[in-house]
């Protein structure tokens, strides 16, 4: 049995079907799995022909085959919790139930019954096996409102439903019944046998592809469980997760979009990656003897966005500007998301046209400055500061002109000016970093 000497990272497994469109399954697990840092292995129970649209065809494993899946990763790894989903048939649900105990198991179990986006995913003479010989055998079970129902035998219309069916499932054997809200409240109701306890963990509606929403529950739990958390905090830990990765769905077919378990994580690299590329430029430019010359009245700043950034909130850049002092460029405040309007605006307007243009930076105008961008092989683009629209800020609706009028993102857009605000040069490209330098280079051409 190895357990990973250096780090304790649990392991865990997921007994559950394949989904060849890639959403919900053993995908969605094994990528959940990742997210939170502990190490999935799968044992794969049916492998089913799927898209966002629908299940088109099932192929279940035979028993020994899943039985041989589960030998032989609890032969090797040390594997205390565990997951099911689809368990397709009565066969497949008996086999589960004899690994289970065998391997002593902690088992979270999804009762699995159909696809989001239809086709049932669990025979009907398996319902009662799965009732009266796995259910027994699991900690927590974490059924929507139409499977409570199912399980409990009872409609699950509204919250009060949801107590009564929690109670009746934790009757059949189950120490923890979580009901999750997502088809009633948006709220999820725990109950927990021993004390007799509900707890609510109240939520809200969120839109997003949910194909795959069930699976990343529970594949939550049971990756918050393996790392100790209370089933309490892991219940509030995996409807985040489930929130974060509706609300990063990508529309992927054409149906119900695929949740995304790996869409938060990789947002959260990529605030870190654009935080560090504009530190290393703010390195760059105060480094120079040079730069220092470029730097408007108004004072300059630098942006880098996380790729499909939105709003001012993605683009990270120095708080209160750059500024000249003592013939160098320092950085008035620290480098953080939603720190500047102004290269934000600039930046916001290119990527929608160029999504691979994410810096921007601002530099004094002046012709000389201008010609030298050019005879960098720069192209160059203008708008006018002086037209004003209602409700719309001049630098956005002023790059996007820019932009159209040449075509594509250039490397540098312009204003002269209006009354009471200084003509800009910005310079656009795909690294804050890589602007900086260009920056600097630009400076030693500048008399
Ligand atoms: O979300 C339930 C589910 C579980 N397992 C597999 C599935 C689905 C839903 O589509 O395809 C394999």
């Amino acid at each position: 049995m190895t357990e990973n000497p250096l780090t304790k990272i649990p392991i865990v497994m997921t007994i559950a079907g394949s989904d060849s469109g890639g959403g919900a399954g053993i995908a969605a697990d094994l990528k959940t799995f990742a997210s939170f840092g502990v190490h999935g292995t799968c044992a794969i129970t049916s492998v089913t022909a799927q898209n966002t649209t629908g299940v088109l065809e099932t192929f279940d494993l035979a028993p020994g085959a899943i039985a041989s899946q589960i030998e032989a990763v609890c032969s090797d790894m040390k594997i205390k919790w565990a997951k099911t989903g689809m368990l397709a048939s009565a066969e497949i649900v008996k086999q589960v139930a004899k690994q289970v105990k065998k391997h002593g198991l902690s088992l979270v179990l999804d009762p699995v019954m159909a696809a989001e986006a239809g086709g049932d995913l669990l025979q009907k003479e398996a319902f009662s096996v799965l009732i009266e010989e796995l259910l027994p055998l699991c900690k927590v079970t974490t059924p929507n409102a139409f499977e409570a129902g199912a399980l409990a035998g009872i409609p699950v219309k509204n919250p009060e439903d949801a107590k009564l069916a929690a109670r009746k499932i934790a009757d059949l054997g189950v120490e923890a019944v979580i009901v999750t809200g997502g088809h009633l409240d948006a709220t999820d109701l725990i109950y927990e046998s021993v004390s007799d306890t509900f707890t609510r963990i109240p939520g809200t509606f969120v839109s997003g592809g949910t194909h795959g929403s069930g699976c990343t529950y529970s594949a939550a739990m049971t990756a918050c469980l393996a790392c100790d958390d209370r089933l309490e905090i892991s219940a509030m830990k995996a409807k985040n997760f489930v929130v974060q990765a509706i609300q990063r769905s990508m529309p992927v077919g054409r149906g119900v979009g695929p949740v995304n378990p790996l869409g938060k994580a990789l947002e959260d690299k990529e605030r870190y990656l654009a935080l560090e590329d504009v530190k290393e430029a703010v390195l760059i430019l105060a480094d120079s003897h040079e730069f220092a010359k470029l730097i408007p009245e108004v004072g300059c700043n630098i942006g880098m966005a996380i790729p499909g950034a939105r709003n001012y909130e993605d683009v990270a850049a120095v708080e209160g500007r750059i500024v000249r002092c003592r013939g160098r460029a320092n950085p008035v405040g620290c480098i953080d998301f939603g720190a500047s309007k102004h290269v934000a605006g600039v930046i916001l307007a290119a990527l929608r046209e160029q999504p691979g243009i994410r810096a921007a930076m601002n530099v004094k105008y002046s012709e000389e400055i201008l010609a030298t961008c050019r005879s960098l092989g720069l192209g160059i683009s203008l708008f006018d500061r002086e037209k004003e629209t209602e409700g719309v800020s001049t630098i956005d609706r002023g790059s996007s002109e820019a932009i159209k009028e040449y075509g594509g993102v250039p490397g540098v857009i312009y204003d002269e000016g209006g009354v009471g605000k200084e003509p800009m040069i910005r310079l656009l490209g795909t690294g804050a970093s890589e602007l900086a330098k260009l920056a600097v280079e630009l400076a030693r051409k500048i008399e």
